[in-house]
């Protein structure tokens, strides 16, 4: 929503525009917060910061404070003007009923008074509301606690005056999300951290603190950089050796619109990759944009002005270098404030006003020169890098030729490995990507050869964090992906020449499989991150567990599906008693067996995290997430006439015991070793056909963290490293795409 413009200090509720009713969000929540599962569950919280941010950056804010309570609720508390609770002259309501009752409500979004931060989807804190079985709102403001409560954006308690706070001012929201329309059942510290520590670096002074009530560790961090976006990219360098200081510029011009400002940090290091990361108005562009364009000018103009004046590049090598060369070992934040930010392209994360490329051009190229100019031994150093990275690339030139996909149309130039499909319709294509000949040989002869290609991979696909790209280049295995892939590489890069929508990373379920699942990533992360940001890249998911019985096979991909799988059938011919002695049915006794699994396992995790489940239950004080699971399940458990002594006094567990050892009986269970151990008819089975399989797509939503955790799996520092892959064994779902 937009606040800015009572900054200008004469607001009064009239400025509130009525656009829409809450009805529309509840009705389409999609629509309004992008998507109903972990994405939209934090969006939420990112809308209500959104305005904390928006009253700092005017001025009257210094801190937000998080909180996700030990109910599951969370709780955004800043220290700002408070939100208005005078009476709303049009529509007889006080103003913040209106702000957090009517969509857009809040400002009218003229140039002038733009909304400085905001969601992807800046939609507001009324959507929130909508979103929520309830919320709860106190406003600290003219010397009184106000306070007003609503259910799914209704008023459920008026405003009313609830005590005195002297001269503070602020505002709290307290919200608990509707989880008849989330699939999402809690929010993730992690991923709340990520996006408040972002916040944070952009948003230089504001200080940003998190608490977490709701697990049992208590977690708490405080985000807060006065450094700002230099200190960003100091951290997302964290795992580099740099070669040049960070150096900063900003500056700010008058566009169409109203004012634009810029700002830039960077450093070299001396990796080979590249890490730009842009924002608009404190939205991550993941696609770039005018801001990028503008400043990726300047970088290259001033380089090649300032080296060739200084005759640190000489005419021939100036008509060699290319841009890529010159951001080589780059690490940038590029943040601009738009007063009318249009937002283009697939995931509408693309900056597209035009006047921004070239005023983020004069503010960088000006004051880079200058910086130049002022420091020229750092100058020559990143002269010196670019240089070394042209030559490289240079030399590399005949290894990427033969790679280019020239002859593509006659199939001629693709990877001899590489077993094609015989569809050309990228849109219905799958390239599988499968660890070793023997897996490779059974998915070539199982596959559906019209729309599945394969492409076996020997041995360790390159680190590529490790090399320059004439060693990457050079890499057979790098050069048969890219061939297959059919975009190019580097400045040919071409996403609509890809070959295929769908690329499956099909690796085995032990350490090496997850290492080169890693360096596979790493790859297209670091060298053609398009894949990945339109959601071509997938992991397959091989069974676990092959289960047989009676001659009948079945496949299980996970641990709790196997538990699930025994019992269901050790009911099969066996009798399951409610407390007075009749027998259950069997879609009852299944429900019942499910129910005291799940006790199981909440009790296993209460009791490791150091509680007594039979305690926490009796405890009508205690919280948190444990606490709260075995409440719903012991009260369920009534449901089927049994109480918790029936539980403790472990009765029930027996028989579980007992049903699901009556599952296994006369069942061969195996559990797979690695994919060569399925012949092709069960490796398409279970694995591939497109009507069967379980695949996961990758997604980046939190680049930053990735980039960083990417540096730190694959840089030299070894013990980081070791450390960070110990404590999340190598799964790559804990890298959180
Ligand atoms: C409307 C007008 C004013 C402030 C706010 C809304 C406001 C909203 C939120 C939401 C969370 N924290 C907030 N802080 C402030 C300006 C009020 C004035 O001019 O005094």
């Amino acid at each position: 929503m937009g606040f800015k413009e009572m900054s200008e200090g004469n607001y009064n509720a009239e400025n509130i525009q009525v656009l829409e009713g809450m009805e529309a969000v509840r009705k389409r929540p999609a629509m309004y917060i992008g998507d109903t599962g972990e994405r939209g569950y934090h969006h939420l919280v990112y809308e209500v910061v959104d305005n904390s941010i928006d009253e700092a950056l005017a001025g009257y804010c210094t801190a937000v404070d998080v909180t996700v309570n030990a109910d599951g609720s969370l709780t955004v508390k800043d220290d700002g003007r408070g939100i208005p609770v005078d009476m709303h002259p049009t529509q007889k309501k006080p103003a913040i009923e209106v702000v957090l009752t009517v969509l857009h409500a809040g400002g009218k979004f003229d140039g002038s008074n733009y909304k400085v931060s905001g969601g992807l989807h800046g939609v507001g804190v009324s959507c929130v509301n909508a979103l929520s079985e309830w919320m709860k709102v106190e406003v600290r403001r003219g010397g009184k606690i106000h306070r007003i409560e609503f259910s799914r954006g209704h008023v459920t308690k008026p405003l009313e005056i609830v005590g005195e706070c002297g001269d503070e001012t602020g505002t709290s929201v307290t919200f608990f999300p509707d989880h008849t329309i989330f699939s999402c059942r809690a929010f993730k510290p992690d991923v709340l951290c990520a996006r408040l520590r972002e916040l944070a670096f952009l948003n230089k002074g504001v200080t940003i603190r998190f608490r977490d009530e709701e697990s049992e560790q208590r977690r708490e961090e405080t985000f807060r950089y006065d450094g700002g976006i230099d200190e960003f990219v100091l951290y997302l360098d964290q795992n580099k050796k740099p070669l040049s200081p960070v150096m900063h510029f900003e500056g700010s011009r008058e566009g169409t619109t109203g004012t634009v400002q810029a700002e830039v940090s960077l450093q070299y290091t001396d990796s080979y990759n590249t890490v730009e990361q842009t924002y608009c108005n404190n939205i991550r562009t993941i696609e770039g944009g005018t801001h990028l364009s503008g400043f990726r000018r300047a970088l290259t103009s001033t380089i090649n002005k300032y080296g060739t004046d200084n005759k640190l590049i000489k005419d021939k090598e100036r008509e060699m270098l290319s841009g890529d060369d010159m951001r080589e070992g780059l690490t940038a934040v590029v943040s601009v404030k738009v007063p009318q930010p249009q937002f283009e392209g697939q995931t509408k994360t693309k900056l597209g006003n035009g006047e921004v490329e070239g005023i983020v051009s004069s503010i960088v190229g000006e004051k880079l020169m200058t910086f130049f100019e002022e420091n020229p031994a750092v100058a020559k150093i990143v002269i010196e890098k670019t240089l070394l990275a042209a030559r490289a690339r240079e030399a590399a030139r005949a290894a990427r030729e033969s790679t280019r996909r020239k002859g593509v149309m006659d199939g001629l130039s693709l990877p001899g490995k590489l077993s094609d499909c015989s569809c050309r319709d990228p849109e219905k294509s799958e390239l599988y990507l499968v660890e070793g000949d023997s897996a490779g040989g059974s998915a070539k002869d199982g596959r559906d050869r019209a729309t599945q290609a394969i492409l076996p991979l020997r041995g360790k696909v390159l680190n590529v964090e490790k090399a320059r790209i004439d060693r990457v280049l050079a890499n057979n295995e790098i050069r048969s992906l890219i061939t297959a892939i059919g975009c190019g590489f580097g400045d040919d890069w071409d996403i609509s020449k890809a070959r295929y929508h769908k690329i499956i990373i099909m690796t085995d379920a032990d350490v090496d499989g997850s290492h080169i699942r890693t360096l596979l990533l790493t790859f297209f992360y670091r060298k053609m991150p398009e894949l990945i940001e339109r959601g071509y890249v997938y992991l397959a998911q091989p069974p676990l567990y092959k289960v047989e019985r009676r001659k009948r096979i079945e496949y299980v991909l996970t641990d709790e599906d196997l538990t699930k799988k025994l019992l269901v059938l050790g009911l099969d011919d066996f009798e399951v008693k409610d407390k007075t002695g009749a027998a259950m049915d069997k879609e009852r006794a299944n429900g019942f067996m499910r129910l005291l699994a799940e006790i199981e396992s909440t009790s296993k995790m209460v009791e490791e995290r150091g509680f007594d489940p039979k305690e926490l239950l009796a405890d009508p004080e205690a919280k948190g997430s444990g606490a709260s699971m075995l409440k719903k399940e012991f009260s369920s458990l009534e449901g089927y006439g049994y109480g918790p002594e029936d539980w403790f006094g472990g009765r029930l567990q027996k028989t579980l015991d007992e049903v699901r050892a009556h599952g296994k009986n006369g069942l061969s269970i195996y559990r797979f070793k690695g994919l060569g151990e399925m012949d092709k008819e069960e490796l398409f089975d279970t694995t591939m056909d497109p009507a069967k399989r379980h695949m996961l797509r990758v997604r980046l939503s939190d680049a930053a963290e990735a980039d960083r955790i990417f540096s730190l799996l694959m840089g030299d520092e070894v013990e980081p490293r070791r450390r960070f892959i110990e404590e999340n064994a190598l799964n790559v779902r804990n890298l959180d795409f």
